[in-house]
């Protein structure tokens, strides 16, 4: 060895002690994302139908986004909005029946190049297969609540337990054994709330007898909105007996449209021992039923506290695995130095205008929850009043993992909020726009703005309809104010923002 490079070697090994840790410091991200989850089962949102005390503690450890929305209400589409950070039309997957160019860039393509490790477990449902992620285990399609098998990079596997649980395990595992000398990027996506609402076994006599409180628009007529009145999403009229309220009875004497596929594609899933707890609690529920005889508006209500019910459960078993994650960042010292963020896909409805499901741009689906805990950076109980959307993630994640945001990324980064920053600049409302029709649910296809204030949508393709909604006065969305005279220099400005 020369006698300079000896003299350089303390220098060297010092630079490059440097480096590594200046590595290690960076801050690791967990992005955790439910399918289906509503706000308003989320109680640092509200508190009127559960408690969730591990979700509300991201909330009072960090931020609570009181105005989080997305611009597509549907599932793949709203991925491919959170990796890509840019809107449908952009990324091209604009409906469900698509399949993702995985060869565009996204948010774990650029982390990973920046030398962070990247893993995702749960729901993907892009159809191809993911990229960016060092490790992978995802569900095929929208997967199925108990012993789900996962896709992995050359094969597919088998798993046993419940859905949620079973993606919690594997994240853990995977931070177990990840390398700790480099950052991480972890995407824990739950394949819960999403219809079936199939509880974990240990849930299914919690809440037997709770009440749940009825929404002001159970029972709404649709009156001025013939696209909310062409929906096939009703509580009433949509929601399966069997399929989705798990009235199957060994008579066969209810028969409905998905009776079939309840028993061929979403109970065949449990084993033998499953199968027994799980018969045994709705046999007790089904003959109950059959007696009940119930019909008109009392059927109704009956369906919604049913619906409810396990709906809630599988939130519960979200926010126990969510406790799991925290408990373990706290036994691990990784609390203060990893930013952890829960959103759902989208919002939902709990029986608001009468409905399941989500896909309009009318607030319960719009809406998603928005939690994200980063102690150095957010301060506890921080909240968030601003319009954000997810095309608003990938850049906020970039941002905090100190790489630079792209110039053609849409959305913009949440950091400035965090130091109290009051608005987003260029940011006077958000876009929406569904095209998901004609398929299941019969949702038209719309796109609109929403201001802080107001909300403007157009209903195309086989409808020419404009709806338009002061939220401050009518924030349930009830009266169109589409002809409204004293509405109208409000309504010529915005569509002149929702052309720009
Ligand atoms: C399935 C559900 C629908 C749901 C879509 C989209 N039907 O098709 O009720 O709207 O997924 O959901 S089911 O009979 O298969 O349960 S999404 O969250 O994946 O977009
Ligand atoms: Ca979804």
């Amino acid at each position: 060895m020369s006698k300079n490079l000896i003299l350089l070697l303390p220098v060297l090994l010092l630079l490059s002690c440097q480096q590594k840790e200046e590595k290690v410091d960076r801050p690791n991200i967990i992005f955790i994302m439910t399918d289906d989850h509503s706000y308003q089962t989320l109680s640092a949102y509200d508190k009127r139908f559960v408690s969730t005390p591990n979700l509300d503690r991201i909330a009072h450890e960090g931020a609570l986004f009181k105005n989080s929305f997305v611009s597509n209400s549907i599932c793949a589409p709203s991925r491919a909005v959170m990796l890509t950070g840019k809107h449908s039309h952009i990324n091209g997957h604009t409906d469900n029946t698509k399949t993702f160019d995985g060869t565009q860039p996204t948010f774990p393509k650029y982390l990973q190049k920046a030398g962070y490790q990247t893993a995702l477990f749960g729901k993907w449902h892009l159809e191809s297969l993911p990229t960016g992620f060092d490790q992978f285990e995802v569900l095929q399609g929208q997967g199925v609540y108990y012993n789900t098998p996962f896709i992995r990079k050359d094969d597919t596997i088998a798993s046993q337990g419940y859905v949620t649980d079973v993606i919690t395990d594997k994240s853990l595992d995977w931070l177990n054994q990840r390398d700790t000398g480099k950052p991480f990027c972890l995407l824990v996506h739950h394949k819960a709330t999403h219809r079936v609402w199939m509880p974990d076994l240990k849930y299914l006599d919690s809440l037997e007898d709770h009440e749940f409180a009825y929404p002001e628009t159970l029972f709404d007529n649709y009156v001025g909105r013939d696209a909310a009145a062409a929906q096939k999403m009703s509580i009433n009229k949509d929601m399966d007996l069997v399929y989705d309220l798990k009235m199957l009875d060994p008579e066969g004497e209810i028969q409905t449209p998905y009776r079939s596929m309840y028993e061929n594609s979403q109970i065949d899933n449990l084993d033998e021992n499953q199968r027994k707890i799980w018969d045994d609690h709705y046999n007790v529920l089904i003959d109950e039923f059959k007696k009940s005889n119930l019909t008109g508006a009392d059927l109704v209500k009956w369906k919604y506290q049913r619906y409810m019910r396990d709906y809630i459960r599988c939130v519960i078993s979200v926010d126990d695995n969510i406790g799991r994650i925290l408990e373990y960042l706290d036994q691990n010292n990784l609390a203060d130095n990893t930013l952890i963020v829960y959103t759902s896909d989208q919002g939902f409805y709990m029986g608001e205008h009468g409905w399941f499901d989500k896909r309009f741009m009318y607030e319960e689906s719009m809406r998603t929850p928005l939690l994200m805990r980063y102690p150095k950076m957010i301060q506890p109980r921080l909240e968030i009043d601003e319009l954000v959307q997810n095309i608003d993630y990938a850049p906020t994640f970039l941002q905090i993992a100190g790489v630079p945001v792209p110039v053609d990324v849409q959305g913009q980064s949440l950091v400035p909020l965090f130091g109290g920053q009051k608005e987003i600049p260029g940011r006077n409302g958000l876009y929406y726009h569904y095209y998901e029709f004609p398929n299941e649910h019969m949702v038209k296809r719309h796109y609109g703005i929403r201001t802080d204030r107001y909300k403007l949508i157009h209903f195309y393709y086989d409808i020419d309809d404009w709806e338009f909604y002061d939220l401050k006065d009518d924030p349930q969305e009830m009266h169109n104010l589409m002809e409204d005279s004293n509405y109208q220099p409000v309504i010529d400005s915005l569509k002149t923002e929702l052309k720009n």
